[in-house]
């Protein structure tokens, strides 16, 4: 069956389905369980652990025992034009991986374990007490290092921006997701998908961790206190699973306070156990962390200044709440609401949603977003989308742009059809803003860094990867192409990442931020599945 005539069946079948095929499907306890990681591991995020929905469509059995076993199994393969990646074309699962999993969400899905502080502090570990660490930098390039995301093995390598050299590399959570640093730069918070919290000391000779927890089954964001007297003192844990908030001492990562955010959703005021915490944003005007809660649509200002008893102010936005980040005063917080195209942006001063604002793409994916001081519109911020070639630019200065202000004042496009941008970034040192494309399915377009003039607000240019850097022990399983981007702390650099598998190391690519030159290649064989990085400087700063 046609792909396209497959994707509408799954978008209009209903529940009428589940009569005829409810009983057609039996798993082992074995095949349940091989499901259940992988559902784990490469769908919950998009689709919910509960199979509910966000980025990615409802998966519940009501609705996919109508489309059955052969049509799923071709979306799971085949992957589709809105950002699913074909999981079986890219030899990421086997058939036999697509056909159990085809079954597996016909089949009511498990209900995910709770945690308790009890269960929390089994996994608690001070691995270096803050008494035995450096009470000096032991490296005089620490704020310029970089953490770089390990994927598929669960590790951080730590790169010196100056040298070039990995100089370290420590395990981490599973499938790791980003990293955020201490409000000194000094310390490096990881969080794996998996829920595990790490911490790499910076100032040690060979960085290494020094403290980990899981607070959390399943988990994407982490961050911690900026705000005057409480910097260096708290880093908080967005959960997926349980939905929850856990604030931890930034020293030891032990655990102070758990806060449930199972809640009601904005619209249907309907109850959703799912209430999966996206991106988390540390004010640096207020003692607060702002904390996307996905399936509410509440983004909650929370205060943290009294850890046992904190105050919250849930502020309603929209539903299926991403990622995203500040616009250049850091007192707006831009987030993507993606299942719904929609851009809302946050207050932080006054506390409240000041817009809700139509994307005008498809499933708006910005990262922390780009900012630029435009010479034609003042300050604006910058986002890309999954499902289609649109980049936007927001007018984010209400006060010297009032017309600019909470609205697209620029629309422009990628070349080639489809979306698959997943991320933009700048440096106020750069002449460009740097887009991506690992999730588009034409590999000439996933394998190309597209370079967008700041003044024009276009593509000017885009910078072919070439197929060497692209190279992978099995010609099946291709490296997708860089994604992410990230600078060196003065702003002269690009770094990319060239996202392979796990059978062979890629490089991460180092232009100059002005004149595109290719500068460095980074090769390493411990660079296996490098996809985020995060500059100690930049990120401490927020600078993107
Ligand atoms: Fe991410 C940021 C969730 C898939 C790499 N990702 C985020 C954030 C969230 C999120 C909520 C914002 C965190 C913050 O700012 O506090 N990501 C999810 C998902 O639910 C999703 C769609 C599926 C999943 O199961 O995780 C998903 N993400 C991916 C990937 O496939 C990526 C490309 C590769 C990977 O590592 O898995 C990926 N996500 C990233 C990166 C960031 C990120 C590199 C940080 C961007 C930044 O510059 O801050």
């Amino acid at each position: 069956m046609k792909l396209v005539k497959l994707l509408s069946l799954v978008a209009t079948t209903s529940v009428v389905a589940v009569s005829m095929h409810a009983s057609a499907v039996k798993l082992s306890d074995a095949e349940m369980k091989e499901a259940t990681q992988i559902y784990f591991d490469r769908c919950a995020g998009c689709h919910g652990m509960l199979r509910k929905g966000a980025l990615g469509p409802n998966l519940e059995p009501k609705k996919t025992t109508g489309i059955g076993t052969e049509a799923l199994k071709t979306i799971i393969t085949e992957g589709t034009p809105g950002g699913m990646p074909g999981w079986g074309k890219s030899g990421e699962l086997s058939t036999a991986q697509t056909e159990l999993m085809a079954k597996y969400i016909q089949v009511e899905p498990p209900m995910p374990p709770e945690k308790s502080m009890e269960d929390m502090k089994k996994s608690w570990k001070v691995l270096i007490p803050v008494k035995d660490r450096p009470k000096a930098p032991e490296s005089k390039n620490w704020k310029d290092y970089f953490a770089v995301i390990l994927r598929d093995i669960g590790k951080i390598a730590i790169v010196d921006g100056k040298t070039k050299k990995v100089i370290s590399v420590v395990k981490s959570g599973y499938a790791t997701h980003i990293t955020r640093t201490s409000a000194s730069g000094r310390y490096m918070y990881v969080i794996g998908r998996d829920g595990k919290a790490s911490m790499i000391d910076l100032w040690m000779k060979v960085p290494k961790n020094v403290a980990e927890l899981r607070p959390c089954n399943d988990a994407r964001s982490i961050d911690t206190s900026k705000y005057k007297e409480f910097k260096d003192k708290y880093a908080v844990v967005g959960c997926y699973w349980p939905p929850s908030i856990v604030t931890l001492d930034a020293n030891t990562l032990e655990p102070l306070k758990i806060v449930s955010t199972a809640s009601y959703t904005i619209d249907k005021n309907v109850f959703t156990r799912e209430a999966r915490v996206a991106a988390i944003i540390a004010s640096h005007i207020k003692p607060e962390w702002i904390i996307n809660v996905k399936e509410t649509g509440q983004v909650w200002l929370y205060d943290y200044s009294n850890v046992k008893n904190p105050k919250v102010t849930m502020v309603e936005a929209e539903r299926f709440l991403h990622d995203g980040g500040w616009d250049l005063s850091k007192r707006y917080f831009l987030t993507a609401a993606n299942a719904r195209n929609i851009i809302s942006v946050i207050d932080t001063k006054e506390g409240k949603l000041v817009a809700n604002i139509p994307s005008q793409g498809t499933k708006p994916h910005p990262g922390r977003g780009a900012n630029v001081n435009s010479k034609i519109y003042g300050p604006v911020w910058i986002s890309g989308h999954i499902g289609s070639n649109d980049i936007i630019a927001i007018g984010t200065d209400p006060k010297g742009h009032p017309k600019n202000a909470w609205k697209v004042v620029k629309k422009f496009k990628l070349p080639g059809n489809g979306g698959g941008n997943l991320f933009v970034k700048t440096h106020p040192n750069s002449k460009y803003i740097f887009a991506d494309r690992p999730v588009n399915p034409d590999r000439k377009l996933q394998t190309q860094i597209y370079v967008i003039d700041k003044d024009k607000l276009e593509v000017v240019k885009t910078i072919p990867i070439p197929e060497k850097y692209l190279k992978s022990a099995d010609p099946k399983v291709k490296a997708r192409g860089p994604v992410h981007f990230e600078f060196n702390a003065d702003g002269s650099e690009v770094w990319t990442s060239i996202w392979g598998n796990k059978l062979t190391a890629t490089p991460i690519l180092v232009f100059d931020s002005n004149t595109l030159e290719l500068k460095n290649v980074i090769s390493d064989k411990r660079l296996i599945t490098p996809t985020g990085k995060f500059n100690v400087t930049n990120t401490m700063t927020d600078t993107y």
